[in-house]
C-alpha cells in the first residue's frame, strides 16, 4: 500500500502595487519558496500562492502621482512583482490579483456567508484611518496623533458604514488558540495577540463608502470593501469557493507574514473563517523586519534595497542563503552588503565551493570504480535538519548542512586524498561524493541554481529527501566551474 501524499498549502502576504518589490518583500517570498521546495522534496503536495493586494486609496493615490490610469498602472506594477519573483526562482504554483475576477466571486460568497450568520451590520465609523497601512485607528490607539505602526499622519474619518461583529469571536479565538499552540508563531509573539484579544475585541468596519477603487459590497453595492477584508480572502479565493482544490488544500498549513500584519492575519482572518463557516489556517508565521542602520526598509523611508540589483551582483542564490542564513526567522536583521559579501566569500566559496572543486577535482582523474564503506553520514545530522525545517528553523537547519560541509573540508584535509591511490582513494572519493550528492539535495530549496550546477557536475538527477542518505555513487564527473566565485571586499 502507498501511504497518501500529505498536503501542504503555504502563503505569503500579496503585496500592495503601489510600487515594485523591496528585499523586505522578496525576504518573505523566499521565505516561502525555501519551505514550499523542502515540502516538495519530502514528496508532499504543494500549494504554493503569492500574489499583490490591487485595490484602496493608497493604490489609487500612487497611480494619481505617477499621472496613471489605475488599472493601467496596477496592470503594470502586478507585472513587476512577477518578474521579480521570476527572477528569484521563486517556484509558486499560482499568483493571484485582487482585480481578478475569480478573486471577487469567492469575496461575494465569503460576505454573504458572513452575512447570513448574522455578523454583518449598518453603522456608523468614526475615527482614524492611515491610508499607506489601510488601517483603522481609535483615539486612544495613535501615538502623539500619528499612526502608530508606521508614524504617518492619519485621517479623520465619519461615515455611514458596515460592520463585522468580530466581538463575537473573541471567545472562539481564545480558544483556538489555547488548543492549537503552534497557531500563533513565533512563540515569542503570541502573549502580545492573546493579550490584546483578551482585552477585548471592537467590531470591524469592513466597507468605504467614499472608496471607488475596490469590490463592491455585494450587500449594499453603494459602497466598497475594505480593503483589508477582502485581501484576507485572497487565500480562499486562489483555490475557488468550495472547489476540489478548497477541499483539498484548506485550510492552509502557514501563512508567512511580516510581524506588522500579524493582527490581521491572527485575529481578523481566523474570526472571519468562523464566521463564514470554514476552518482557521494552521499557522500564521509573523517574521521580522530587515532594517537598515536600524530602521524598517521600507518604500516611504526610502531606504529599500533592490533585490534584483543585489542577485545581479552577488548571484540569486547567494542572496537568498544570506537573507535565511543571516537572521532566525521571526528575528529582525539589519541589511548589509559587507555581511553578504562576507557570508559569499567564506561560507560559499570557502566551504562548499571549494569542497566541490577540489573532490571533483581528483575525481575526475580517478578511473577506477568508485566504492567503499561511508565513513562521513556520521557527522550527517540528518534528524536535526527535518526537525528544524519542520519547525521552520531554516537558519538552524542550513547551519548544520554547512557544519557537514565544514565536517567534509576537515575529511579532505585529514585524508589528502592526492596522496592516495587505488581502493584507499576509491573509499575516500566515495564519501565525498556521496555527500556532495547528499548536500546538493539539501541546499536544493534554498539554493536551486547551485544545487542543479552541482548534479550537473556530479553527473547525477535530481534527489528527493529520500535520497539524502549514503547509497551507491552512479554518478559521472563532469568538473565544471567553481560555484561560487569570491567578490572584492
Ligand atoms: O501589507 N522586512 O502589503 P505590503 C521584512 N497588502 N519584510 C518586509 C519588510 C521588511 N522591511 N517590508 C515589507 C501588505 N516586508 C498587504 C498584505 S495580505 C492579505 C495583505 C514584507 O506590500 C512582509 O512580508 O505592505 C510584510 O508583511 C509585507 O512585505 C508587506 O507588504
Amino acid at each position: 500500500m502507498t501511504a497518501k501524499k500529505e498536503k501542504f498549502y503555504i502563503t505569503t502576504p500579496i503585496f500592495y502595487v503601489n510600487d515594485k518589490a523591496h528585499l523586505g518583500h522578496a525576504y518573505t517570498v523566499i521565505v516561502s519558496d525555501i519551505i514550499a521546495r523542502w515540502h516538495r522534496l519530502r514528496g508532499d503536495d504543494v500549494f504554493f500562492l503569492t500574489g499583490t493586494d490591487e485595490h484602496g486609496e493608497k493604490i489609487v493615490k500612487a497611480a494619481e502621482e505617477k499621472r496613471e490610469d489605475v488599472k493601467a498602472f496596477v496592470e503594470k506594477l502586478a507585472g513587476t512583482y512577477k518578474s521579480c519573483w521570476k527572477s528569484l526562482n521563486i517556484s509558486n504554483d499560482d499568483f493571484i490579483r485582487t482585480t481578478e475576477k475569480r478573486h471577487e466571486d469567492v469575496v461575494f460568497k465569503f460576505i454573504e456567508a458572513m452575512g447570513k450568520n448574522g455578523d454583518l451590520y449598518k453603522g456608523e465609523y468614526e475615527g482614524w484611518y492611515c491610508v499607506p497601512d489601510e488601517t483603522f485607528f481609535t483615539d486612544l490607539q495613535l501615538k502623539d496623533g500619528r499612526c502608530p505602526v508606521c508614524g504617518r499622519e492619519v485621517q479623520r474619518l465619519k461615515e455611514e458604514s458596515y460592520f463585522f461583529r468580530l466581538s463575537k469571536y473573541q471567545n472562539r479565538l481564545l480558544e483556538y488558540y489555547d488548543n492549537n499552540r503552534e497557531f500563533l508563531s513565533p512563540n515569542f509573539r503570541s502573549t502580545e495577540i492573546i493579550n490584546r484579544v483578551k482585552g477585548g475585541l471592537k467590531d470591524l468596519s469592513i466597507t468605504r463608502k467614499s472608496v471607488k477603487w475596490g469590490i463592491p459590497f455585494p450587500i449594499d453595492r453603494r459602497h466598497s470593501i475594505y480593503v483589508w477584508v477582502e485581501a484576507l480572502i485572497n487565500y480562499l479565493s486562489a483555490l475557488g469557493w468550495h472547489s476540489e482544490k478548497e477541499e483539498l488544500f484548506w485550510p492552509a498549513d502557514v501563512h508567512m507574514v511580516g510581524k506588522e500584519i500579524n493582527w490581521f492575519h491572527s485575529v481578523i482572518w481566523p474570526a472571519m473563517l468562523f464566521s463564514a463557516g470554514l476552518e482557521p489556517p494552521k499557522k500564521v508565521f509573523a517574521h521580522g523586519w530587515w532594517t537598515v542602520d536600524g530602521q524598517k526598509m521600507s518604500k516611504s523611508v526610502g531606504n529599500v534595497v533592490d533585490p534584483i540589483a543585489m542577485s545581479g551582483k552577488y548571484s540569486v542564490d547567494a542572496l537568498r542563503y544570506f537573507l535565511v542564513r543571516e537572521i532566525p526567522l521571526g528575528d529582525d536583521g539589519d541589511f548589509s552588503e559587507k555581511a553578504l559579501g562576507l557570508r559569499l566569500n567564506n561560507e560559499l566559496a570557502a566551504d562548499l565551493g571549494n569542497l566541490a572543486y577540489r573532490v571533483l577535482s581528483i575525481a575526475e582523474k580517478f578511473d577506477g570504480s568508485i566504492g567503499g564503506e561511508p565513513e562521513l553520514e556520521a557527522s550527517l545530522e540528518m534528524e536535526k535538519i527535518v526537525d528544524d525545517m519542520q519547525a521552520l528553523n531554516l537558519s538552524g537547519a542550513i547551519e548544520t548542512v554547512w557544519r557537514y560541509i565544514k565536517a567534509c573540508n576537515k575529511y579532505v584535509n585529514d585524508k589528502k586524498p592526492w596522496e592516495l591511490k587505488g581502493k584507499e582513494l576509491s573509499n575516500v572519493l566515495y564519501n565525498l561524493l556521496e555527500s556532495l550528492r547528499i548536500i546538493s539535495i539539501l541546499i536544493s530549496p534554498f539554493m536551486p541554481d547551485t544545487s542543479e550546477k552541482l548534479n550537473l557536475q556530479l553527473g547525477v538527477g535530481h534527489g528527493t529527501l529520500k535520497d539524502a542518505k549514503f547509497g551507491t555513487f552512479n554518478g559521472k564527473i563532469k568538473k565544471g566551474e567553481y560555484l561560487f566565485r569570491k567578490i572584492e571586499p
